[in-house]
């Protein structure tokens, strides 16, 4: 019978990942910090870093400003139920979907499980759009500019090739 040698996941070592925060409609700074208790109420969920907040510029059509942040966890959960929290927690907050990339009281994107790529119809992993979004790289950076993304190169690097003039960290 085969042997299982490789302890390196196992319950008491769950997985690293990063989530991105962002919204535009309501009281952001509010939502924001809220969205982050909420995930901290989550048992399987230990938020052990939360970025300090930027405002940015709105990509896609005219809408205000953004609040955007990051979140870094350790998390219990397979990353297809992480996500469904998360989804779960935008519509706690008042999360509708009229628009693709239109204004939003809470946007949580799942950045990266460790160095987990996943390809599927709900999840994929890196989070596809990551590399062209200053509003993501940017407090990411701050929190672990040397992590590595499978496929991409390190967080720093990604962020250093974008033009980052929109993004302002607010006091
Ligand atoms: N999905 C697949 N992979 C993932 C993942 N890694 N994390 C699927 C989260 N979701 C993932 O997402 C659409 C579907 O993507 C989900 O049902 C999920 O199964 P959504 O949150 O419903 O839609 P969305 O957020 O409108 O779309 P998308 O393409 O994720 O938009 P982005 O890239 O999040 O852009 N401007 C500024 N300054 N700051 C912002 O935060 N955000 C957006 C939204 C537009 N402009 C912005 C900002
Ligand atoms: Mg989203």
């Amino acid at each position: 019978m085969a042997e299982c040698t490789d302890l390196s996941i196992s319950p008491s070592d769950p997985p690293l990942v990063a989530i991105a925060l962002g919204g535009n409609v309501g009281q952001p700074r509010h939502t924001l910090a809220a969205a982050v208790s909420a995930l901290q109420q989550v048992p399987e969920i230990n938020v052990l870093r939360c970025s300090r907040w930027y405002r940015t510029h709105p990509l896609g059509p005219p809408q205000p400003d953004y609040w955007n942040g990051c979140v870094i966890a350790t998390v219990n959960l397979s990353p297809l139920a992480l996500l469904e929290h998360l989804q779960g927690i935008e519509q706690q907050f008042g999360r509708t979907r009229h628009q693709r990339w239109g204004p939003r009281t809470l946007d949580l994107d799942l950045l990266a499980v460790e160095d987990v790529v996943l390809d599927s119809p709900d999840l994929v992993l890196p989070h596809p759009r990551l590399a062209e979004r200053a509003f993501v790289l940017v407090p990411w950076a701050a929190l672990e500019p040397d992590l590595v993304l499978p496929g991409l190169g390190r967080v720093a690097q990604l962020r250093d090739a974008l033009d980052c003039s929109g993004i302002e960290a607010i006091p």
